[in-house]
């Protein structure tokens, strides 16, 4: 029989093992100075290249920054710096000393080089279109601009978990596979599910209903699908969505919520990718200054400024993305339009009681990008619910299980969707969504 003591006993070999290989340092630590005078061993890859007669400055990134490497004609390392490419990845060693020439202040005066990977030409040279960097994106997301902005992302999705779980929400992972629509069938994408057919899911919100009944505060990070047709710097096909459904809470309540939410994300962003902000270029103060409460007008109030800039827009009317980059303007940061005319909103918005024509919806809209936030109350009466599943031409079977919600111990309730890539789009100033998330995938676009 095997004893398990015996294969299981740390391995004796382990510990002389480790104090042979040397350790790699991450460039960031470099950077930050901490090994000034003291022979360093870094691996990445090839940015830049620069040949003079009696040196080869070399360029290393790795994931935390990048560094200038020096090799000096006649050192052992002289030979693989000529023969290296762009992209190339290597292992380099040698001593840091400060030099205030360099970028980053610090450089490694190598003596030790080794390429891992020798780089064929790279396709990515200095001039380039926008829409070829889309093309390669699987190449781009090297670049030092992607390398922040998706740090950016990380953090702030990390920030949302913690908003979210200090006021007490609970994380759920909702289905994508769905059978009944959320936000109307035209931006639906179907799919053969078995042999069945079936659609990727719009929002979270209806398994979301039916998960506060359970744990009346809940919240979700998941990707939302949209057959939108549209080609606009806001529409993405496959959008990361961040939804918050809570029991016994009003459309004003989620208000607060949302612009909670959105503030907390605002300052609390600036520290951690203080770098990050900077290399994007990101005007700080502009976050720092995002705070609540944020101004609130009425739709009504919403059509009467556009009349005065000009727009012809009849009541009832929904708002395009050039009204609401009009509105934004006007208020030049987040604020919210609330109670819309409820024929150009959802089946599930609940009617104002005294005013059956407006929905209790509201939309957080910034400059730029126009709508971030969609949410307000849900109809919470059976018997409503199932006259707006009937007028808007829905199938009612199809969302038994969501009327079942009503016939079981009903509450009033809200929530709210925010799409991630748009919030991020307006924190960093991009030029699109499409450049919040490393694949995008739009009407034309699934490639890489
Ligand atoms: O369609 S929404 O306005 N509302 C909903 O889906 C609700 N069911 C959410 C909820 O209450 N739980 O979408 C919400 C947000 C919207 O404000 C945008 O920020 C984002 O989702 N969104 C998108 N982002 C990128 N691309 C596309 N196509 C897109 N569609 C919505």
């Amino acid at each position: 029989m095997v004893d398990l003591a015996t294969v299981f006993k740390p391995c004796s070999l382990q510990p002389k093992k480790r104090m042979l290989a040397k350790a790699v340092m991450p460039i960031g630590d470099v950077l930050d100075g901490r090994y000034e005078g003291k022979f360093v061993q870094i691996r990445g890859w090839v940015y830049r290249k620069r040949e003079t007669k009696h040196v080869i400055f070399i360029l290393i990134r790795d994931a935390t920054g990048v560094i200038q490497c020096a090799i000096k004609r006649g050192s052992l390392a002289w030979d693989e710096a000529e023969r290296i490419t762009i992209e190339s990845s290597i292992i380099a060693s040698g001593i840091v000393r400060r030099d205030e020439r360099a970028p980053g202040g610090f450089e490694i005066a190598v003596d030790k080089l080794h390429t891992i990977g020798l780089a064929e030409p790279f396709p990515i040279t200095k001039d380039y279109s926008e829409e070829f960097l889309r093309d390669v994106r699987h190449l781009w997301l090297r670049s030092r601009k992607m390398n922040a902005i998706i740090k950016v992302r990380a953090e702030l999705l990390r920030l949302i978990r913690e908003f979210f779980q200090r006021n007490g929400f609970i994380e759920v992972s909702p289905p994508m596979f769905i059978s009944s629509a959320c936000e109307g069938g035209a931006t639906l994408f179907g799919l053969k599910y078995f042999d069945e057919d079936i659609y990727l899911t719009q929002s979270a919100q209806l398994h979301l209903e039916a998960l506060i009944y359970s744990l009346e505060k809940v919240y979700c990070i998941a990707p939302s699908f949209r057959a939108e047709r549209s080609r606009t710097i806001r529409h993405l096909a496959e959008f990361w969505h961040v939804e918050a459904e809570q029991a016994f809470a009003t459309m004003e309540d989620m208000m607060e919520l949302e612009e909670g939410l959105v503030g907390y994300a605002c300052s609390q962003i600036v520290e951690p990718c203080r770098k990050e902000l900077k290399l994007l270029n990101v005007d700080v103060q502009r976050l720092l200054n995002v705070i609540p409460p944020f101004p609130r007008i009425t739709y009504d109030e919403a059509v009467q400024l556009l009349r005065k800039k000009g727009f012809e827009i009849k009541w009832g009317e929904d708002l395009g993305f050039d009204e609401e980059r009009a509105l934004a303007e006007a208020f030049g940061g987040p604020f919210f339009v609330y109670a819309y005319p409820r024929r150009i909103k959802a089946f599930y918005c609940k009617a104002y009681r005294d005013n059956p024509e407006l929905a209790m919806s509201e939309d957080m809209l910034v400059p730029k990008i126009g709508e971030i936030i969609t949410g307000g109350a849900r109809e919470d009466d059976k018997d409503e619910l199932i006259k707006r599943i009937e007028e808007f031409g829905l199938r009612r079977e199809d969302y038994e299980w969501y009327i079942d919600l009503r016939r079981y111990g009903t509450v009033h309730h809200s929530g709210f969707g925010l799409g991630v890539e748009r919030l991020l789009t307006w924190m960093l100033d991009l030029d699109s969504v499409m450049d919040a998330i490393p694949f995008p995938r739009t009407i034309r676009r699934f490639y890489p």
